[in-house]
């Protein structure tokens, strides 16, 4: 009998601290995140449920963080565990995921300051300049690179206006993205072109009630959808945020640039980077720049178009 009766003393005070806690402290919390990676930085994204304070270990070593939402940088690559514990009155829980980071294969910035564009594996770095005696010899230099993610560009021009129009308005890439030279429009400009797709925009703010642009990032992206090489026909591809670009900064007396980045997964097919660059006058009165430039002989005027820009990707 009397142990039976502890047994249920036992019970009721088991019952009496279950639905205290239920009352008073609620339950214990659910542990949980997401991350990004961005070269050796990692930004986590914390889920947990019912959670009061966090502690984060990077499983680097480094110090223990008890912010809610960390952005952690590794000094190395490699994979590291990483546990998050969620504690609330009640109790805590952990969770441990694995996370990989490497170290980019180079740091650009689109920011306007072009000196980052010094310092990138020549490897990788596609340019063209212009010579003085080039047929359309406003669009002075232009540079491509790409990683992963991204294909950065850079652009120096003729920063001057004649009568008001500026000699450099409008910017257009020409890209064969298929890497096949057979499929796409072909041009004067280049040889071989195969042009899929066209990026087009004016790297300055257009006030203009019915195109209003707050620069490149506004251009134009657009699909060729021609059925025979001549035609220039092409469709709008709706890929918006997909370009990034800084201002227009000026470079030197009467020179201009400018930097930007076309997201890579927003391109459907996009297999290859062949790339020619021309410019209008913001007018459209004529083109006025073109890279690779345009070998017309000063001997006998004859077109010896070069081939496009050849862009790695990574
Ligand atoms: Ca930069
Ligand atoms: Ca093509």
């Amino acid at each position: 009998m009397k142990k039976i009766l502890f047994a249920s003393v036992i019970a009721f005070m088991a019952i009496f601290a279950t639905s205290c806690k239920d009352k008073n402290a609620g339950d214990a919390p659910k542990a949980r995140f997401t991350y990004a990676v961005e070269g050796l930085t990692v930004t986590f994204t914390n889920q947990s449920v019912d959670a009061e304070a966090y502690a984060w270990d990077f499983g680097d070593g480094s110090a223990v963080s008890a912010e809610e939402n960390p952005v952690h940088e590794y000094a190395a690559e490699g994979s590291y565990k990483v546990t998050l514990t969620a504690k609330n009155k009640a109790g805590e829980k952990a969770i441990s995921q694995t996370v990989v980071v490497e170290k980019p294969l180079f740091n650009l910035k689109i920011d306007g300051d072009f000196a980052d564009w010094n310092n990138l594996p020549a490897e990788l770095l596609a340019e063209a300049s212009v010579d003085d005696w080039a047929y359309l010899e406003n669009l002075y230099k232009i540079r491509f690179i790409s990683d992963p993610k991204k294909v950065y560009f850079y652009m120096e021009f003729n920063g001057e206006a004649e009568e008001g129009v500026d000699i450099v308005g409008q910017i257009d890439m020409m890209i064969d993205i298929d890497g096949d030279a057979a499929v796409g429009m072909d041009t004067w400009l280049w040889s071989p072109s195969g042009v899929d797709l066209l990026i087009e925009g004016n790297p300055y703010p257009v006030d203009d009630p019915e195109w209003p642009s707050a620069g490149y990032q506004d251009a134009g992206v657009f699909q060729w959808i021609g059925s025979t090489p001549d035609e220039w026909l092409f469709d709008p591809l709706d890929i918006s945020g997909a370009i990034e670009a800084s201002g227009v900064v000026e470079v030197k007396a009467g020179v201009k640039a400018f930097e930007g980045s076309i997201l890579r997964s927003a391109i459907p097919g996009l297999k290859a980077f062949n790339v020619g660059v021309f410019t209008s006058a913001a007018d459209w009165s004529g083109e006025t720049g073109s890279l690779p430039q345009i070998n017309i002989s000063p001997d006998d005027g004859s077109n010896n178009p070069q081939p496009m820009l050849q862009v790695k990707l990574n």
